[in-house]
């Protein structure tokens, strides 16, 4: 009795029904729940500079829970992709994002400026997606374009630009992998949702995958960027705190 009427509430019956989409949407919630616990407790393993980064770590993966809680239900519910949501929560955390690449840098000189441009060219990306994915097959094509060119810029910020430079003058080892893998993470990771993006019909991919796969690409998308992106920065915040450990003993 009780364990159907939980399955009720948290939809655990289109769940064994195996509606693939609200799968991901169920352990998309769980798991930023859990890394978002995960984060925020390990800020005390950590030494000072590195609290603020697990700190936003901890923000974005708990937004996402917050996000991922309503965007289940709105599923669940309607049987349609919850783009507003889906927006909303991108809209607070990419921002949030630029802020960790910022302070992987800021050590080694990143200015405030740098970090602007890039929430500007993140802000570009996703106001020109949401219009795109909401104004219809004439136009999403076009959108997508313009939105492609403010994920191009923040490629080359990491790439050419401020942020590579600054990592380059850096003798850090655990920082020149953390901005490999940032690296990685921005061009293969980011990627995976201009490829979502793609399936809406009049789009390139569109026939190819059912429109509702759209939220497919986007709940392995931010668990891969959210939580896995998190995790690169954790291990490098512990080794860099043992490291800082060992010379004070
Ligand atoms: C946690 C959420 C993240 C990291 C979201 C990232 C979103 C993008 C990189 C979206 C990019 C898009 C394009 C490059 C073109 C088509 C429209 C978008 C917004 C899906």
């Amino acid at each position: 009795m009780y364990f159907v009427l939980l399955a009720e509430i948290i939809g655990l019956d289109r769940i064994i029904n195996s509606d693939p989409v609200a799968i991901t949407f169920f352990i998309g919630y769980m798991a930023m729940f859990a890394s978002a616990v995960f984060f925020f407790a390990e800020r005390a393993s950590v030494d000072g500079k590195w609290k603020t980064s697990l700190l936003v770590s901890g923000l974005i993966t708990g937004i996402a829970a917050i996000h991922y809680y309503y965007m289940r239900d709105f599923y669940l519910q309607t049987g349609s992709s919850p783009t507003a949501f889906r927006y909303v929560d991108w809209t607070l955390t990419v921002p949030l994002m630029c802020v960790e690449f910022y302070l992987l840098t800021k050590p080694f000189g990143a200015k405030g400026a740098t970090l602007t441009k890039l929430i500007i060219a993140s802000l570009v990306m996703l106001v020109t997606g949401y219009i795109g994915e909401t104004s219809g097959l004439d136009n999403n094509i076009f959108w997508g374009i313009v939105s492609t060119l403010g994920y191009l810029y923040i490629v080359y910020e990491v790439f050419a630009g401020d942020v590579a430079k600054l990592s380059q003058s850096s003798d850090s080892p655990a920082l020149k992998k953390a901005m490999f893998l940032l690296k990685i993470f921005i061009t293969l990771g980011w990627s995976i949702y201009p490829i979502g993006y793609m399936v809406l019909p009049g789009n390139l991919l569109s026939g190819l995958f059912e429109v509702s796969s759209i939220d497919l690409f986007y709940n392995l998308a931010d668990a891969i960027n959210k939580i896995g992106f998190g995790l690169v920065i954790y291990s490098v915040a512990i080794k860099e705190s043992k490291k800082t450990t060992a010379q004070v003993a």
